[in-house]
């Protein structure tokens, strides 16, 4: 697929309503006393990592529906995470799971990847399911398995994915164990920790100097009593006790609903322990849908921290921006391509945030007016602003109408017969 033909017939209908539109936001910006320059070179930065599972459909435990034209080996999930990066210029990286997207080509894939543009995000490890031919199983849990030849297992697995992570120039490792009790009395509470961070400590010994290790919590699932590293105390407890290159990932579906999850992403920036996102949303529980489809707010909360702690230069504040997805009943390419402007609209509006206002009224206790500078910047229409960083790194002004206009589905219909294996979703 030639990206940059399509991009450019689809943009050529739309140039002149988006340049008019531009200007007019532009304007408002301007008027307002911001910037529109600064705010829409800092959006053309935006770098998101897509999961190499998220290009393939997703599933619950009641069925998986996949349509045609699917992945189906990790060769052709990174054609697809191109076409995402080329449309929406803001994915150059894809985040592997392993091992699902284990190969014995390393070289293979990583030229395949340079020659595509893309480079490796957080490599994800998966000690939450059995392997053909395990000789231990995880069904009572993995790195903090009672028996020592599971842990065992679970450390080395682990260290294979770093190491395949260096053979591709990745720089992270993101581990999320299952492990919990689904019944009280099933587990001791502090041994089972004590076990799982001494798992960590030996993963964390094979980190490079130059990776980070992500911790990241969930509070239930698929154990349903307790988990190991329920919340983000416990990951930051964890991450405290590796050392500097471990801190805590935050998924934005792990916070019991309730749960003030722009504070504790604050709180991980003042710790100097935050690590980065699982971008998704959800209803009522782990529900991986569309980052931003149900509470957009939110999710502009937590973007309004990432600038406030930006401007303030918080040190070693460096988030790592990942999506974590089940695309169950919408096109995934269609979803992620979604998904990127969603997050580009919530980083755009809190870039809008009139900051000094916000702080002055904070100072002064004027709780109304520190509100409707949130929302100020909240209900502006930053469509025009999204196009234009799009069009400046040379993407489509429209990627979704692009996206249908080029095709690319119906090509790898044809490219790709499915063979009925399927991939899974993830935590
Ligand atoms: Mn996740």
């Amino acid at each position: 697929m030639k990206w940059n033909e399509v991009i450019q017939e689809n943009n050529s209908g739309s140039v002149t309503r988006h340049t008019l539109e531009w200007g007019s936001l532009a304007e408002q910006i301007l008027h307002r006393g911001g910037s529109p320059e600064s705010v829409v070179d800092r959006l053309s930065e935006l770098e998101i990592a897509v999961p190499s599972w998220g290009v393939c459909t997703g599933g619950t435990r009641f069925g998986r529906f996949p349509g045609p034209g699917e992945p189906r080996n990790v060769f052709e999930k990174l054609e697809d995470v191109q076409a995402i990066h080329a449309l929406t210029g803001s994915t150059p990286r894809v985040s592997l799971h392993i091992p699902w997207d284990r190969i014995d080509r390393l070289p293979d894939l990583k030229y395949h990847a340079d020659s595509l543009g893309l480079g490796f995000d957080a490599m994800n490890s998966n000690t939450f399911e059995d392997q053909q031919g395990q000789p231990v199983s995880y069904k009572f849990g993995s790195l903090s398995h009672t028996d020592k030849a599971v842990r065992d297992l679970a450390v080395q697995h682990n260290i294979e994915v770093i190491e395949v992570g260096k053979a591709l120039g990745s720089r992270a490792l993101s581990v999320w164990i299952a492990d919990g009790s689904s019944y009280p009395g099933q587990s001791h509470f502090r041994r089972a920790f004590e076990r799982a961070l001494d798992s960590y400590r030996r993963i964390y010994a094979a980190i490079p100097d130059n990776w980070r290790m992500f911790i990241e919590h969930k509070p239930f699932e698929p154990a349903f009593y307790s988990t190991v590293v329920a919340d983000w105390g416990i990951s930051y407890l964890i991450a405290c006790e590796l050392g500097k290159k471990a801190a805590c990932l935050v998924d934005l579906g792990h916070t019991p609903i309730g749960g003030n999850v722009e504070q504790t992403v604050a709180m991980l920036i003042q710790a100097r322990k935050l690590a980065g996102f699982h971008f998704n949303d959800c209803k009522y529980a782990d529900d991986d849908l569309t980052a931003g489809s149900i509470n957009p707010y939110q999710l502009f909360l937590v973007f309004v921290e990432l600038v406030l702690a930006a401007e303030e230069s918080v040190p070693d504040f460096d988030p790592a921006y990942l999506i974590d997805q089940s695309h169950n009943v919408k096109d995934p390419l269609e979803d992620l391509i979604q998904t990127v402007g969603n997050l580009q609209s919530a980083y755009a509006k809190a870039l809008l945030v009139d900051r000094k206002a916000l702080s002055e009224y904070q100072e002064a206790n004027d709780v109304l007016m520190a509100e409707l500078t949130l929302q100020e910047a909240f209900q502006t229409d930053v469509r025009p602003l999204i196009a234009e960083a799009r069009r400046r790194n040379g993407a489509a002004l429209n990627p979704l109408v692009a996206f249908r206009a080029s095709g690319y589905r119906a090509l790898k219909a044809r490219e790709r017969p499915q063979s009925g294996k399927t991939s899974g979703t993830f935590q």
